[in-house]
């Protein structure tokens, strides 16, 4: 399988600091092949501005791999915010600039992010605040095209204040299963992304994830550890390829100018 990564960050995101050079060279260091930038924009975000300077990230990008030519792939990514109030202009932004691959992700609903210490969790009990985050998702995949794999599914699942912050599969079996049938029907692709691996219950929600996908007949798994930091001491990678092949995928996808690599 690809030794891979297709979900990372560097300071053209404005929640990293790091050097997109660092990234290579660590990404490098630790035996990967290829990586793709998945910088962040989104249209309207509370308290944060996540404005993406595509021609300067596209100039970065373009001397690295320039620089690293034989030593490892770069692609240049975006990973964009969905947001129904503004599908008009992130139809148009993702299509008028050059990427290779586009995440799509949910990281707000209606202007209250979902992230520790915001309203979004206040009130709410775990199973509320999960499945409304799957609404929403299921929402979004009806109203966009424009990306080619749905970022972090259980992104829900990273800043709940509950003891148990991680999601419980068996309570949402329906709703995912919507979800996934919706991402089939739109050939679009679903990312295992590595960032709660520690937790095995968070390995074993990508494992039934995986193999619903799978017997919903979808051919594009896409992994990410959506580092935003040029550190990989706990990077999971080698555990989500286990995972994605025992699921019977046989590849990891990568894209190049937004086509499925063969
Ligand atoms: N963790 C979110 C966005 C964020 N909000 C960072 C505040 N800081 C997506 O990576
Ligand atoms: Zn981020
Ligand atoms: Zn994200
Ligand atoms: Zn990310």
């Amino acid at each position: 399988m690809r030794n891979v990564d297709y979900h990372l960050h560097s300071y053209f995101s404005a929640d990293s600091e790091e050097n997109p050079r660092n990234q290579v060279l660590e990404a490098i260091k630790y035996g990967l092949e290829e990586i793709c930038f998945t910088e962040h924009h989104e249209f309207h975000f509370p308290g944060l501005s996540f404005n993406l300077d595509v021609s300067a990230y596209f100039d970065e990008i373009q001397s690295l791999q320039k620089e690293f030519e034989g030593k490892i792939k770069i692609k240049k990514g975006l990973e964009i915010g969905l947001d129904s109030r503004f599908k008009e202009e992130i139809d148009l932004f993702v299509n008028e600039h050059d990427f290779d691959f586009v995440i799509g992700s949910i990281h707000e609903i209606d202007d209250i992010e979902v992230y520790e210490d915001t309203n979004y969790y206040k009130n709410k009990s775990k199973i509320t605040a999960h499945r409304e985050y799957f609404e929403h998702l299921l929402e979004c995949i009806d109203t966009f095209k424009c990306f080619d794999s749905l970022g972090h599914l259980d992104y829900v699942a990273r800043y709940g204040p509950y003891q148990d912050k991680l999601i419980d599969y068996d309570k949402f079996e329906g709703i995912i299963h919507q979800i996934i049938k919706k991402l089939v029907e739109n050939g679009k692709g679903i990312e295992v992304n590595t960032r709660l691996f520690q937790f095995p219950k968070a390995q074993i929600f990508y494992q039934y994830l995986l193999t619903e996908y799978a017997m919903a007949d979808g051919k594009i798994v896409t992994l990410g550890t959506d580092n935003h930091k040029a550190d990989r001491t706990l990077d999971r990678i080698q555990e989500a390829q286990h995972l994605i092949q025992s699921a019977g995928f046989s590849e990891i996808s990568t894209f190049s100018q937004r086509i499925l690599d063969k």
